[in-house]
């Protein structure tokens, strides 16, 4: 939300303090005159955690356990106050609002002492009409939260709310009350903007527009504007006639031109409607396949012929549909922009730190900048968290990202037969449904985090007795409110969903699919109302079970892999950075701690010290998303779409993320560059199986060129090399040849070699492969030679006498953003990485580590 030269920022600097429940009378700390000098300061937006690290008041809570040293702010009374000027003019025809982004949760807002309203629910905006309390002068806000405790001791708990019986009540972000990738941080606080907006005679209470149709020639644009006039009561006696509203709406290019207007149009019934036809359009489009061109879209709203309220804001000239049948008429899940089928590469989104309130805008944009670093198009806000921040749209829109927008309602079963509940959920769904509808970036609404699938296991279990708790919320209240409110945009009630033949939500036949066979064990597939299974074992979790998933649309997959060292030395106790200590399965927040052991056993061998925990569990990460990811890309007839369990993390933990806390990606990410480029170039091989080369192109031209196949012994030597012609159509998936294995070995051994794919005629990234697992492969010992250039931030490495595997260049620096990293180097090769950091010109290269999983410098 933009604010307005008339209203007030409220943002800043506030007081808080914390009392017992009942210590203290509220009209007693919510009175206009309280002296709070005493009190601490907070800013505002934040949360309470982050107000008291600010001033030493707790420890850092990311930094060992002292998470748990901060338990008691949850059960404390919190109380914001804050006191503004405003002017207030007799008689006029104002009306004041007081505006809340974001209250966590159970808040009780006093204006000059009255109370004016309590608010419920973390996940929506709350805004309060104090028209008649707003002093023309000096004015005090306070604001009461309440310990959640208050509100769910005496509720009914269900068998099923994962991680904390305490949720299903409360509408707070999930992951507050720990998940299985970070601990319990149950923030308090005004975690959004705050600010009085002043209307005079008349205001826009919404914008909506809607892409009907766009095409190279033209664009319609459907915009409804809802208006309404705010005279009081008092202005009310005074006049004869009723105002007389009017809207113009205006589509500007980026230049400020217009290129479609409507002048003139009445209010009426409280709307004024208007299609917007723009000739020769500039499409928003992700920033794979164009460019995320944003207009701005105007809404001037008149009364009487004076401009009254004007609404200004990006937009994106873009349809998108979801395809469930392909032109085949065979099932797919598929999302279509501007006509154009796409392929989503992409991860999911959790929030981007524990203490949201608190989290720097700059973090949003290098999240999204690094995302699409990665080629990836698309990311989804995961249900366990928030509907995200404006500044998380923003960014989407403005570099050319979908989203895939979940209702934050993860695993657990929600009072669906409450009418208090029902009412407080219909606000929060109908309040980010408007706030989030114009945005070109917004691919679609989905009901929940797998809800409907684990219910169906955890019934057929016997975990679950009661009925299907919340099914009213995602197949009822959700989907009537999007027909009123958004009706063009795609929505699907769950992920995963979908089911055909007796299968359960997870068919790979219909919708979309979690894979949580790799990692977690899951044995798939199954049947609706089978007791699930679970195969803890080496072939349980491997990652190479991807192979036998033909989703249609991979929604979540992944593994956990370490963070960077630094990510880990900084948040940890001094002695306990080694592998297996206290700390560090601290760090890591799932259920049996085995599966990771489990997965690497199977691949890289168990880990023995830490450097190894390091480099053994990014290499299994990054080599099992690249199998799983090549494969999904390879079936593109029927898969269309990858997106990785998680993308970031919300503390320095151990998880699935590919960037970890301090913003550092991990080895899987750089892979990502290379099996998220539009232009894939992939082997696709077994032990003793041929090899089949196949190129992938997600573009919208065709391909052609030459594929060469490269295999090298270990000491650089060829061994062997052929050349095939490469013709791939736009959007198309081509094995181009197959070789037998002992063909391309030439006598050699397959634990000895190394096979490079490159391409000759067109551009996409070489892409190389060991034929056998790192734990039957025998490294020689390398030798890496490092050139560091300080004034252009950049570092050359060359490999020595052998084959480097996973060259790494640490720095013990966040947010240090190198153009490649975790890489193989042939002998003899060498590699220039280029060095960035957001906000420092220099970097301290002289504390640079760079090393291999067989070699050091030297
Ligand atoms: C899925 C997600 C998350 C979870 C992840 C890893 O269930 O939706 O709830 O963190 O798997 O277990």
């Amino acid at each position: 939300m933009t604010l307005k030269n008339s209203d007030l920022d409220l943002s800043g600097e506030w007081k808080i303090q914390h009392f017992e429940v009942g210590e203290k009378r509220a009209m007693e700390l919510a009175a206009a005159g309280l002296d709070d000098r005493f009190w601490i300061g907070a800013d505002v937006p934040g949360d309470v955690h982050t107000a008291l690290i600010q001033r030493g008041i707790i420890d850092p809570p990311y930094y060992g356990h002292n998470d748990a040293k901060s338990r008691w702010i949850e059960h404390k009374e919190w109380w914001y106050r804050t006191n503004f000027n405003c002017v207030k003019e007799m008689n006029a025809e104002d009306r004041f609002e007081l505006v809340f982004e974001g209250l966590d949760t159970f808040a009780t807002v006093y204006v000059n002492g009255h109370e004016i309203g309590k608010t419920a629910n973390m996940l929506m905006s709350h805004t309060f009409d104090v028209t008649t309390i707003i002093r023309n002068g000096w004015n005090a806000v306070a604001v009461k939260f309440d310990p959640l405790s208050i509100h769910h001791r005496d509720k009914e708990q269900f068998d099923w709310s994962s991680y904390t019986k305490e949720r299903p009540w409360l509408r707070k972000a999930a992951m507050n009350f720990g998940w299985d990738w970070g601990p319990r941080m149950v923030t308090v606080g005004i975690w959004g903007k705050v600010w009085l907006k002043r209307s005079t005679r008349a205001q826009l209470k919404s914008v909506y527009a809607q892409t009907r149709a766009a095409s190279k020639q033209q664009a319609l644009v459907d915009v409804t504007a809802e208006a309404a006039s705010v005279e009081s009561f008092r202005s009310k006696k005074r006049r004869e006639h009723p105002i007389s509203l009017t809207c113009d709406v205006r589509l500007l290019d980026a230049q400020g031109n217009e290129v479609a207007s409507a002048h003139g149009l009445d209010v009426l019934a409280g709307q004024a409607k208007a299609t917007l036809s723009v000739s020769s359009p500039r499409l928003w489009w992700t920033h794979d396949l164009g460019e995320p061109y944003l207009h701005t879209l105007e809404v001037v709203l008149y009364a009487d012929g004076r401009e009254v309220d004007r609404y200004s804001e990006p937009y994106g000239i873009r349809t998108m549909e979801l395809a469930l049948h392909n032109e085949q008429g065979e099932s797919s899940f598929a999302f279509v922009l501007n006509g154009v089928k796409i392929y989503a590469k992409g991860a999911n989104w959790i929030p981007a730190d524990h203490l949201i309130g608190s989290i720097p805008e700059h973090r949003y944009r290098e999240l999204v900048e690094l995302s699409v670093e990665a080629h990836m198009n698309m990311l989804r806000v995961w249900a366990g968290g928030i509907y995200e921040k404006d500044v998380f749209y923003d960014e989407c829109d403005r570099q050319g990202v979908l989203v895939w927008q979940d209702f934050a309602f993860a695993n657990a079963l929600f009072p669906d037969f409450n009418q208090d509940f029902m009412e407080n959920v219909r606000r929060e769904v109908e309040n980010n449904v408007v706030r989030l509808r114009n945005r070109a970036s917004l691919a679609l609404w989905c009901g929940n985090n797998e809800i409907d699938w684990l219910y169906d296991m955890k019934s057929a279990s016997g975990d679950i007795t009661s009925p299907f708790y919340g099914e009213l919320i995602y197949h009822e209240l959700i989907p009537e409110a999007l027909e009123r409110l958004d009706p063009s945009r795609p929505y699907w009630p769950s992920s995963p969903f979908g089911d055909s033949h007796g299968m359960d939500a997870n068919d790979p036949g219909v919708g979309d699919r979690h894979n949580w066979q790799v990692w977690h064990g899951s044995v798939y597939p199954r049947k609706q109302g089978e007791p699930p299974l679970l195969d803890y074992s080496v072939e349980g979790v491997t990652f190479k079970n991807y192979k036998k998933d033909m989703a249609l649309f991979s929604s979540e997959f992944g593994m956990h892999a370490s963070a960077n060292r630094y990510t880990l030395e900084k948040n940890m106790p001094p002695g306990q950075f080694y592998w297996g200590s206290p700390e560090m399965a601290y760090r890591n927040k799932d259920t049996n701690h085995q599966k990771g052991i489990l997965l690497m056993e199977g691949y890289t061998g168990i880990p023995q010290n830490i450097d190894e925990y390091m480099n053994f569990s990014m290499l299994t990460q990054a080599e099992g998303l690249r199998y799983g990811i090549e494969h999904f890309r390879r079936i593109k007839h029927r898969n269309s779409g990858a997106l990785v369990w998680q993308l970031n993390d919300s503390w320095p933990g151990t998880s699935w993320s590919m960037i970890d806390y301090e913003l550092l990606p991990k080895a899987s990410f750089y892979y990502g560059k290379v099996f998220f480029h539009p232009v894939l170039l992939s082997l696709e091989h077994e032990p003793g199986e041929p090899l089949a080369l196949w190129v992938v192109n997600d573009t919208l031209e065709p391909v052609r060129g030459q594929l060469q196949l490269r295999v090298y012994d270990f000491e650089g030597g060829n061994v062997y090399s052929s050349s095939y012609a490469a013709e791939v159509g736009p959007q198309s998936a081509v094995c181009v040849a197959k070789l037998n294995e002992a063909e391309a070995l030439m006598g050699r051994r397959a634990q000895d070699v190394i096979v490079e794919l490159s391409a000759e005629g067109f551009a996409a990234p070489s892409n190389r492969y060991f034929l056998r697992d790192p734990k039957e492969v025998a490294l020689p010992e390398s030798r890496l030679s490092v050139h560091v250039n300080e004034e252009e931030l950049s570092v050359t490495v060359t490999a020595h006498h052998a084959i480097a595997r996973m060259v790494k260049l640490e720095l013990p620096l966040g947010r240090v953003r190198f153009s490649d990293n975790y890489f193989d180097l042939l002998p003899g090769e060498s590699r220039t990485v280029r060095l960035r950091h957001p906000e420092r010109g220099s970097l301290p290269l002289s504390e640079l580590k760079v090393s291999a999983m067989n070699g050091r410098e030297g």
